[in-house]
């Protein structure tokens, strides 16, 4: 079927060789893409083969990247294969390029994914060259129907001197009305409040905009997401969403929490999946979400009709929640509705709203400091993402883990985190696959009592409290928050030169 009807931009109807040739040694930059969802599949290896032929060549061939959020080996891991990335920005998670942040090969500004637009509008990034959006269609009127993410095109599409489309025939052409894509953002100090009071309110355009002149290139593509399998929820992950869901059921018995819960949040991973899982079989029904991302957990819950609805700015399906999806696409126009992320992610909406948080860590400390992105301080995992935009905002909050990595030489819980993502202001409930060790109106002292006896695993809970105990022995003065300042990062320090804590 014809899905570029627009006659002017019909014109413009280029290879992705043809489209990348736009793209200079030098330039910003952004394109589409979020969790695997979205990203252009042509251009971006294009470009990368652009690139290799100019080193072999012995020219200096590299751009800034900006997108969504992660993308896929065809986009990342093409355009760091051949060194092609000066700097990226706002989330990662390709292992390649992973590798050469941590090389110092390539400059990582790891950012709240909420933020990323307004600071490009607010020229904190410098100026975007180029756009690379993939999209569903372009209408005869030159209106474009997103893909599986809008995550920041809006934004790229505004800000590029160039832009370059893929219209992608592999996503349903029935994405047309599964979008909301909000225009009324003005920058400081004409901002007005975002009128949006329940998850599912359009408060946008199903369309996004661009100024057809600006269009160079539009590239005819017809090649899947990344749509990555999730592994099947261990008994860990299980233990730690039975938890979770006892503890939420908890809180509407307290009268803490309406009997349909408030939006969920979810992050992205295995044990975030399991929770959806648990809550497919407990009694909560009616329940909505205000999140980043659709893993299949809420697909299931979708079909299963205990959710209602979905607001997002992303799919992250696998490739059987993807099956599910295409086979009939249409049933969820008006369940599912994508945002750009600075409106999924916005603070003044999760604040609104009550967002109920869930997203994973790598450690938390005994004080109840998480890290969500470093590994022994320095090397990055893969950033901080939406965690910060939610967890910070939201009504109720919780970071998940195991309380162990890499087969026990590890514990998550320690006496000092050794990067800080959210802070002990920020969280609120801890979960392990020990137990769960709700913090809310705790000192920290009483944190550290109930972290260790509830998340920590039991190899390391005697060190810990020997830590605290010789921690508040040591200064008489200094008890509000004890640390043995020599000694609060000896355990990551004992692994990174014995590899044990
Ligand atoms: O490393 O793969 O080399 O074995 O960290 O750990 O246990 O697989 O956990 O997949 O749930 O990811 C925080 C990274 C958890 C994720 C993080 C090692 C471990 C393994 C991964 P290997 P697991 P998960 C919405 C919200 C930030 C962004 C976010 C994340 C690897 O949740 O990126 O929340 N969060 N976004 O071995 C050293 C420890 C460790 C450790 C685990 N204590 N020390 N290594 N690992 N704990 C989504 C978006 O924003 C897009």
């Amino acid at each position: 079927m014809e899905r570029i009807t627009c006659p002017v931009l019909a014109t413009r109807r280029a290879t992705a060789e043809e489209a990348a040739a736009h793209i200079r040694p030098g330039n910003a930059v952004g394109m589409s893409g979020f969790t695997g969802a979205g990203y252009p599949k042509a251009v971006p290896g294009a470009l990368a083969a652009r690139i290799d032929a100019a080193h072999a060549r012995g020219e200096d061939f590299q751009v800034s990247l900006w997108t969504g959020a992660s993308t896929a080996p065809e986009l990342d891991g093409a355009l760091a294969g051949v060194d092609g990335l000066a700097k990226r920005l706002p989330y990662n998670s390709d292992p390649t390029l992973r590798r050469l942040i941590n090389d110092g090969k390539v400059d990582y500004v790891d950012t709240h994914l909420s933020h990323s637009a307004q600071q490009a509008w607010f020229g904190f990034y410098g100026d975007l060259d180029v756009a690379v959006v993939e999209v569903a269609a372009v209408l005869p009127n030159g209106l474009l129907v997103p893909s599986s993410s809008v995550g920041n095109n809006k934004t790229w599409l505004e800000r590029a001197n160039k832009v370059i489309l893929e219209v992608n025939h592999w996503q349903p052409r029935e994405f047309e009305g599964f979008h909301d894509v909000y225009y009324g953002a003005a920058l400081p100090p004409h901002r007005i409040p975002i009128q949006l009071t329940h998850a599912m309110q359009r408060i946008g355009d199903p369309y996004l905009r661009v100024d057809p002149a600006k269009v160079v290139a539009i590239v005819e593509t017809d090649a899947p997401d990344r749509n990555a399998p999730f592994d099947p929820p261990d008994a860990s992950s299980q233990r730690m969403a039975g938890l979770l869901v006892d503890f939420l059921r908890h809180e509407v018995k307290q009268g803490r929490l309406p009997a349909s819960l408030l939006p969920l949040q979810s992050g992205v991973g295995n044990v975030a999946n399991a929770v959806m899982e648990g809550l497919l079989t407990s009694e909560f029904e009616e329940m909505t979400a205000f999140t980043e991302v659709i893993q299949d957990g809420l697909l299931d819950l979708l079909d299963a009709g205990k959710l209602s609805a979905v607001s997002a700015t992303s799919f992250g399906l696998s490739p059987d929640g993807v099956r599910r999806f295409l086979a009939n696409p249409g049933s969820y126009k008006g369940r599912i509705l994508l945002r750009s992320q600075e409106i999924s992610n916005h603070p003044e909406l999760v604040r609104r709203l009550g967002v109920i948080a869930i997203n994973g860590m790598i450690e938390a400390d005994i004080y109840g400091n998480v890290n969500s992105t470093h590994i022994m301080g320095s090397s990055i995992m893969n950033g901080i993402g939406g965690s910060g935009d939610f967890a910070r905002n939201a009504y109720l909050n919780f970071f998940v883990s195991d309380s162990l990595a890499k087969d026990g030489a590890i514990s998550s819980i320690v006496p000092m985190v050794s990067h800080v993502d959210h802070t002990e202001h920020d969280v609120q409930v801890l979960v392990t696959e020990q137990g769960l060790a709700d913090l809310r109106g705790l000192s920290p002292s009483d944190r550290a009592t109930r972290i260790i006896d509830r998340c920590a695993h039991p190899d390391y809970r005697d060190r810990l409290r020997d830590y605290v105990a010789r921690a508040r022995a040591a200064r008489p003065h200094a008890q509000h928050t004890p640390h043995l300042l020599d000694e609060a990062l000896g355990w990551h320090a004992n692994y990174v030169r014995d590899g044990r804590m």
